[in-house]
């Protein structure tokens, strides 16, 4: 393949084909009863390595390794298996299926597991591998610099099998490309000055992306190898910078749908959502605008196979159903941009914060975010009804964070975010889950980096063979001034 080099100046700035929808109210039907299902306190295991910190290559930041198989009523059962090493372990792939002995419900030679069951992905796969096997471990990050931190804020991984990475250092966005191995695609490069937030894939395999710039929303289309083939930002949002997160997705018919908002304000205000054509033209759009002291943000859009699309944002102020702070919003589009349903959940303490939106083979939302300091995560039919809601607290009870999901094939849901552990001291630690179609929880892992502070997973998306992939960041040398590690790791269904 190419060198990854990037243009220094867009070479392409399309014309627009706007279609601009008129003000709308907040579409809250007030349906929504607030409440959670199952509440899942399990414990997992932690355990610091000694992962060592490289200025320019990546390092394996594996140090531990904790796959616990329990479900969502068990609060106790913690398998806990550790991995003390740095090593990048390529042997467990989850993809065949093991040796002969494998699947006859007996643990074997060279077998990690054998529930026997033949269904993979279920805390023991058909290979004989543990689910949340880490099957390899990257960090990118420069410990010289601690003012340029590095993050993940998104990941995926298109038709020709290529990871796909987009994060934050301190001067511009990130773009990391890698073989479902983990072995570099092109050697990652910075843009300078741009804030990449939500990548996804044409059918081809280009990438859609979703940054941040002043001009309001902005997508760009680009090839694997860097080429920028065009750049665009919305008509309707021009002049105004972006609030908070934002999301893309690329729908069956390769139109890119994004999410973001509208300031009227330094807090952001009108939360927009709308289309491109895969050439970079404008097509519907859709406003909520919120009235000052009322402000909101779209975060993240997903697409369901009929062309379907469910936007979640956050709106903040004093017009949500209970008083004050901030409650979810989350909206059904039909292709052609019409508000199939608009919901809204809000919960007593005003804190829920919105962090990811997927939609599944079968057009259900699967929606993540965080609710009263637990993490959240609720189905939504394609018809708007609540099909199930669980929350996952940390054994300490502690703050917990829903920030990134992905549905899978067969149905399930993986969701990231991270936990509170200063019961352990160690800070937040990146946490990983897997639920299956009905709202149970199939296996979840945590991280902790190597220096007991703030982990977090941010993205996660996974592939045909249902290997999982999550991009965020590891923090540490936390003593000597704090710096980021942009922190990405593939495991076993
Ligand atoms: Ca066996
Ligand atoms: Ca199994
Ligand atoms: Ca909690
Ligand atoms: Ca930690």
């Amino acid at each position: 393949m190419t060198r990854f080099s990037f243009r220094s100046s867009l070479p392409l700035v399309v014309g627009f084909a706007a279609c601009y929808s008129p003000n709308e109210p907040i579409g809250g039907d007030g349906t929504d009863d607030g409440s959670t299902g199952a509440t899942i306190g399990t414990e997992t295991s932690n355990t610091v390595g000694s992962a060592t910190v490289a200025t320019t290559a990546p390092t394996n930041t594996t140090d531990v390794t904790s796959a616990t198989e329990t479900d969502a009523t068990d609060a106790t059962d913690a398998t806990q298996g550790t991995d003390a090493t740095d090593s990048v372990d390529t042997s467990a792939g989850s993809t065949d299926e093991g040796g002969a002995l494998c699947g006859n419900a007996q643990m074997d030679d060279g077998e990690a597991c054998d529930d026997g069951d033949e269904i993979n992905g279920n805390g023991c796969n058909n290979d004989c591998v543990e689910s949340g096997t880490v099957l390899w471990d990257l960090g990118y990050g420069d410990s010289e610099d601690p003012g340029t931190g590095a993050g993940a804020t998104d990941i995926g991984v298109n038709v020709d099998g290529v990871v796909v990475v987009t994060g934050a250092t301190g001067s511009g966005g990130w773009i990391g490309t890698f073989t479902v191995d983990g072995m570099e695609v092109e050697q990652p490069v910075v843009l300078p000055g741009v804030q990449l937030s939500a990548l996804d894939f044409f059918s081809g395999g280009d990438l859609a992306i979703g940054y941040f710039d002043a001009m309001g929303v902005s997508v760009r289309r680009m090839t694997t190898a860097g080429d920028i083939v065009w750049s665009t930002t919305a008509l309707d949002t021009g002049g105004v910078l972006g609030s908070g997160g934002r999301g893309i997705d690329v729908d069956e018919d390769d139109n890119i749908v994004a999410v973001g908002a509208i300031s009227e304000s330094i807090y952001g205000g009108d939360i927009w959502t709308g289309e491109f054509d895969d050439a970079g033209f404008q097509g519907w759009s859709d406003v909520l605008d919120n009235v000052q002291p009322v402000a909101g943000f779209g975060r993240d859009v997903a697409c369901a196979p009929d062309g379907e699309c469910v936007a979640a944002g956050r709106i903040d102020g004093n017009g949500g159903p209970t008083a004050g702070g901030h409650y979810g919003w989350f909206r059904r589009f039909s292709p052609a941009g019409v508000t199939i349903w608009t919901r809204t959940f809000d919960e007593p303490s005003g804190s829920f914060d919105v962090g990811c939106v997927a939609v599944d083979v079968a057009g259900n939302a699967l929606v993540i975010g965080t609710a009263a300091s637990d993490i959240w995560v609720r189905k939504y039919e394609p018809g708007g009804d609540v099909e199930w809601t669980v929350t996952y607290d940390d054994p300490n009870s502690d703050d917990d964070w829903g920030d990134g999901c992905a549905a899978d094939p067969d149905g399930n849901v993986i969701a990231v975010g991270w936990e509170m552990r200063d019961d352990l001291a160690q800070q937040r630690n990146a946490w990983i889950a897997k639920y299956d179609g009905e709202g149970t929880l199939l296996w979840m892992t945590t991280h902790n980096g190597v220096d007991n502070v703030d982990d977090a997973a941010v993205a996660v998306a996974t592939d045909d063979a249902g290997r999982i992939y999550v991009a965020g960041r590891v923090d540490y040398d936390n003593l000597d001034g704090g710096a980021v590690k942009l922190w990405i790791r593939a495991l076993a269904p």
